[in-house]
């Protein structure tokens, strides 16, 4: 088998990588060890930025989000049993966020990719890359009990942060950095109304809360919880109680309450690998980076990089140009960094740390109200949190 880039996982940055290069008539095939199946139904993550949905609706994959995704205007920021609201779009020029949840935005890549006659092999098996370090790298994997070898051109290693790309890299030419938070996200879907037509993020002494969405039946919902705890000591009505008592203003607010159809606790962690390439092997989306949910980055960053790296293999493939991808790291890991600290600024102001003291709480409080009061503060949680603009 032969192609001109080889892209491993089929998440939501490699199926965009693949349909942008088939945008501009450049071939791809895309091989993911899971089935189509698993992929379409994995929940993650589901805050699109401003530059996300301008770029899907830009290549046609757009439709079903705008008809089915809800563009927020603002969020909320709730502390000390009071409701703060940061107008996004007022402070962006317009900008706003939309709610759509990320397996959504899969089916519909994939639906795109088929469509398009686009080559995607699920349950590509045994997946691992080799020869990046010239210009013939090949892809070896297992299919339907058969060996296989896809030569291309380059390799985009887009299979997360689990994946066999970035360990393919020699761990001498990569330097990671990592920051794991001590606590986790304990997230559920409900079937009820909406509790609220803005997200809310909430700064509580029992730990932080996030009221989110996915469609005017089935809510989002996060606390911070202990990572290693075990979702079977959560019984429905011990989740409602801690939702009940976090989100609680002195106008006794509270939750639109219902069945809990889905539970999981997710890990909290920062992580950059750089660079993120190496020869003709190029890293994008949580394959290189992760970022804790707080600020809504990871699956905006994926769009970010195979944005820039798509553009870099359409200078190479089209006008034999290396300046793009040679810069393909440096370009990517500006945004990056950038996210990173949002994130981690967000997470730092908003969730209790073990050892908390009173003067830490204090500071956190002090910083909450500094945004909530302060234009310039407000503007730099808006203008990160929308998205800033592409390079
Ligand atoms: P992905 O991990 O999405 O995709 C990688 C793909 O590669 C997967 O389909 C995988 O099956 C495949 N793959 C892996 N190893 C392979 C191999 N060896 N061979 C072939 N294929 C392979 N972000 C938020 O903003 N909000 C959230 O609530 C949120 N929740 C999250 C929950 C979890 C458990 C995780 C892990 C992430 C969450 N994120 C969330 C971040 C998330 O949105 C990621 O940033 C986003 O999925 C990144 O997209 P990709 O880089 O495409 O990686
Ligand atoms: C989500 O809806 O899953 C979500 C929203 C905002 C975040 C994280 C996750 O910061």
């Amino acid at each position: 088998m032969r192609t001109q880039v080889g892209i491993v996982g089929a998440g939501p940055a490699g199926l965009l990588l693949s349909h942008l290069l088939h945008g501009e008539g450049i071939e791809s095939v895309v091989l993911e060890n899971r089935s189509r199946a698993d992929i379409e139904a994995t929940i993650r993550a589901g805050v699109l930025e401003q530059g996300t949905v301008d770029l899907l609706k830009a290549i046609g994959v757009g439709e079903r989000m705008v008809r089915e995704g809800s563009v927020h205007h603002g969020i909320e920021l709730r502390f000390a049993g009071r409701a703060h609201r940061i107008d996004l779009s007022e402070l962006t020029g317009g900008k706003a966020i939309t709610v759509y949840a990320q397996h959504e935005v899969i089916k519909d890549l994939v639906a795109a990719r088929l469509a398009a006659g686009g080559k995607i092999v699920f349950e590509a098996a045994d997946v691992s890359v080799h020869d990046f370090d010239r210009t013939t790298p090949t892809i070896r994997f297992r299919h339907a009990g058969a060996s296989e070898e896809l030569a291309c051109d380059f390799v985009a290693g887009c299979d997360g942060f689990h994946g066999v790309c970035r360990p393919a890299l020699a761990s001498s030419v990569r330097t990671e950095y990592t920051r794991v938070y001590p606590f986790g996200w304990f997230g559920i879907l409900t079937q009820a109304p909406p509790s609220s037509h803005e997200l809310i993020y909430t700064h509580h002494a029992r730990g932080f809360a996030l009221v989110s969405t996915r469609s005017p039946d089935i809510q989002r919902l996060y606390f911070q919880c202990d990572p290693h705890d075990d979702v079977a000591n959560w019984p429905d009505e011990r989740i409602w109680a801690e939702f009940r008592a976090r989100l609680a203003t002195h106008d006794g607010w509270a939750p639109h309450e219902g069945p809990i159809i889905q539970k999981n606790i997710i890990a909290m962690r920062s992580f950059v690998c750089e660079p993120m390439q190496h020869g003709r092997l190029f890293l994008a989306g949580d394959a290189a980076h992760i970022v804790p949910p707080t600020g809504a980055k990871g699956l905006n960053l994926a769009v970010a990089d195979v944005r820039v790296l798509a553009r870099a293999l359409v200078a190479f493939f089209g006008e034999d140009r290396h300046d793009l991808l040679d810069r393909y790291s440096e370009t990517a890991l500006s945004r990056v960094w950038r996210a990173e600290h949002f994130s981690w600024w967000m997470t730092s102001m908003l969730h209790q740390f073990p050892g908390n003291d009173p003067f830490q709480e204090r500071l956190q409080l002090a910083e909450l109200g500094y945004v909530t009061t302060s234009r310039p503060k407000a503007i730099t949680l808006a203008e990160n949190y929308v998205g800033l603009p592409f390079e």
